[in-house]
């Protein structure tokens, strides 16, 4: 007799809904200010987040009852290798002043973030994404989700060029392949629904009927530029390069940030080296091991439905011997290549064909107007001028391509202008350091990130000058809850929203985002954050060894040295 496998709402949820179709289209028709629980859930398939405003979750009617929730939705851009062109950027500027909150926000994925779409919007609004020809479909989900790779725009370069494509086409390889979105969203008026008489499967190859049991990432880097961040991707092709050429990638396998700190049996992981494998196995590999992952990952409990933690049961051996049996042949060990550096890709660059790149730091990737920093009208004034095409970084900050050096002195003053800093006025921990949206949109945040971001970063600035330490490659990610958005359990410092105004600090890890941190200090104010970090700054500068990096120093010395927590 066969055990029988429990399963959860979510699943059924995905097999019921005529590929991804469920009650969207008609929730879409009907005047109700937000959509059904169904629909909420396979809303994210297509990009998709329904939330609320958070800040007004305790207003009140004129009569004193209680307003109940302002529905706002969420879409976002899947963008893979970050790559826009100058008109789908004018386009999602237009598109976030049209129908959402004014601003456009770079993610910690290269994609595009709008907040605040009331739902009789999101239509025309998803319309006009597609129009610019990007898309919404895929960028959430139980799917393969935006492909990373770094965004440098080095030209007459076959290794960058190789790496780029190659991430492309995987991106393509893993799209969904439900005609859900175009019924939904891309039909003309009257024949957007395909009415659940009429609907005829086409066939989902990879997916199946339950899609994968959790979202899944890949990112494709190179050794001495992990600017994505490989290691907290479930899946991280490493270019290992020899006299200019890719010879091949090593597979890392099982990273992911998301725990829930009262349930044990969840941990942010980094990835694990796996194999060596040649350009042209990248996809097939990767396929074999999304199989893998879609037919044992757990369906029962989505806390625990990542590809790490079948690593995790299994062991690295059982995994791989696995990803051999579905791709039909054995794997090489990984070579012994791994990450050395980061380049934040900011600042003046020349690309390799007479013309320059420019890298924009956006703080938490916020492209709006506010006071004197007026960044949405800058960057418009250069893009529709000079329309040149554009790359998100990992990093939440972006970069102008192609410019010719005779407009450099323009740009930099059309720049200066809009109060946009170059990137030489900016410490490095500013440049390195990014914070995840939280409130008021984010659902799931227990506390402020990106609105706190400015108070923190100024005073962790102002005490790393005080000790001598301004100039110091140091990184810092900030998130309002464990689940992880700005990738925090890796850098030298990490900042996790624990309580209302309260934080987890975590030390340890390190630019190259290769290891896990540990707990440095538990719930500490907002107000005292950078006071908490003083000694271990004060430490690092007496005691550093040579040409140490703070997160090596403080892996080195343990948290008790520090006057942080006993590990
Ligand atoms: Fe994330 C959920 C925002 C990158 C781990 N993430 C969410 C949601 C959708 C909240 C929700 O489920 O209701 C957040 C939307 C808030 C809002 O109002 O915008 C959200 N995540 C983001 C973004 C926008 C953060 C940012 O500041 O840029 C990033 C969008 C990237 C993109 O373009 O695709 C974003 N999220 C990440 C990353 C970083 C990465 O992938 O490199 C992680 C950690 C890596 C990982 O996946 O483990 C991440 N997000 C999560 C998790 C925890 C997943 C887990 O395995 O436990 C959740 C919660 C969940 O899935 O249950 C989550
Ligand atoms: Fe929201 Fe938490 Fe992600 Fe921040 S880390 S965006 S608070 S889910």
């Amino acid at each position: 007799m066969t055990e029988e496998v429990k399963r959860s709402k979510a699943e059924f949820l995905k097999e019921g809904s005529r590929q991804l179709r469920g009650p969207i289209a008609e929730d879409l028709r009907s005047a109700e200010p937000s959509f059904s629980g169904d629909s909420e859930g396979l809303l994210k398939f297509h990009g998709v987040y329904q939330e609320d405003d958070r800040d007004l979750r305790k207003a009140k009617n004129p009569d004193g009852t209680p307003k109940g929730k302002t529905f706002i939705m969420m879409a976002r851009t899947r963008i893979p290798g970050g790559r826009v062109t100058a008109e789908q950027f004018l386009t999602h500027l237009d598109l976030c002043e049209k129908y959402a909150n004014g601003t456009l926000r770079i993610t910690t994925r290269q994609g595009y973030q709008f907040h605040g779409i009331p739902k009789g919007d999101l239509k025309s609004l998803i319309r006009g994404i597609n129009d610019s020809l990007l898309t919404t479909l895929g960028a959430c989900g139980d799917v393969n989700r935006n492909v990373m790779a770094c965004p440098a725009p080095y030209k007459n370069n076959p290794v960058r060029d190789e790496m780029g494509k190659l991430a492309r086409e995987t991106a393509e390889a893993f799209k969904p392949r439900s005609t859900a979105y175009f019924d939904i969203w891309l039909r003309d008026e009257n024949g957007e629904e395909t009415l659940a008489s009429e609907f005829k499967p086409v066939e989902e190859p990879l997916y199946g009927t339950v899609y994968l049991p959790r979202k899944f990432k890949i990112a494709f880097a190179l050794p001495e530029d992990n600017c994505v961040d490989i290691y907290a991707n479930d899946l991280g092709f490493l270019a290992i390069v020899e006299n200019d050429r890719i010879i091949g990638y090593n597979v890392l396998v099982g990273g992911g940030m998301g725990t829930t700190p009262s349930a044990a049996k969840t941990f942010p992981a980094v990835a694990k080296r796996m194999a060596f494998i040649t350009p042209d196995q990248v996809i097939p590999v990767a396929e074999a091991i999304i199989k893998v992952q879609r037919d044992n990952g757990n369906r029962e409990d989505r806390k625990v439905a990542r590809m790490k933690y079948v690593i995790a049961n299994w062991g690295l051996e059982k995994f791989k011997a696995t990803v051999e049996e579905y791709y039909g042949k054995p794997l090489a060990e990984p070579h012994p290549a791994d990450v050395t550096n980061v380049d934040d890709h900011l600042g003046w660059h020349e690309q390799g064909d007479g013309k320059l790149f420019l890298g924009i730091n956006i703080d938490c990737g916020r492209i709006q107007d506010v006071g004197d920093k007026r960044i949405k009208t800058g960057l418009r004034k250069v893009v529709e001028k000079y329309r040149m095409e554009i790359r998100n970084t990992a990093q939440q900050s972006m970069i102008l391509c192609d410019i010719d050096p005779a407009d450099k002195a323009d740009i930099a003053r059309i720049l200066a202008e809009h109060g946009i800093l170059p990137a030489e006025d900016l410490l490095p921990i500013r440049r390195l350091s990014m914070a995840c949206v939280a409130f008021p949109t984010c659902g799931l945040s227990i506390t402020d990130s990106e609105r706190v971001y400015p108070q923190v970063m100024a005073g962790l600035e102002a005490e790393l000058e005080r000790h001598g330490l301004a100039n110091e490659r140091i990184t810092m990610h900030m998130t309002g809850c464990p689940n992880g958005c700005a990738r925090p359990y890796t850098p030298d410092i990490g900042i996790v929203g624990k309580a209302v105004g309260k934080y987890t600090i975590f030390l340890g890890g390190n630019l190259t985002g290769s290891r896990i941190a540990y707990k440095y200090k538990d719930m500490v104010p907002l107000e005292d954050l950078a006071k908490e970090l003083s000694p271990a700054f004060e430490k690092f500068k007496a005691e550093r060894a040579n040409g140490e990096s703070f997160g090596d120093f403080c892996l080195r010395v343990g948290s008790v040295a520090l006057g942080g927590l006993v590990e």
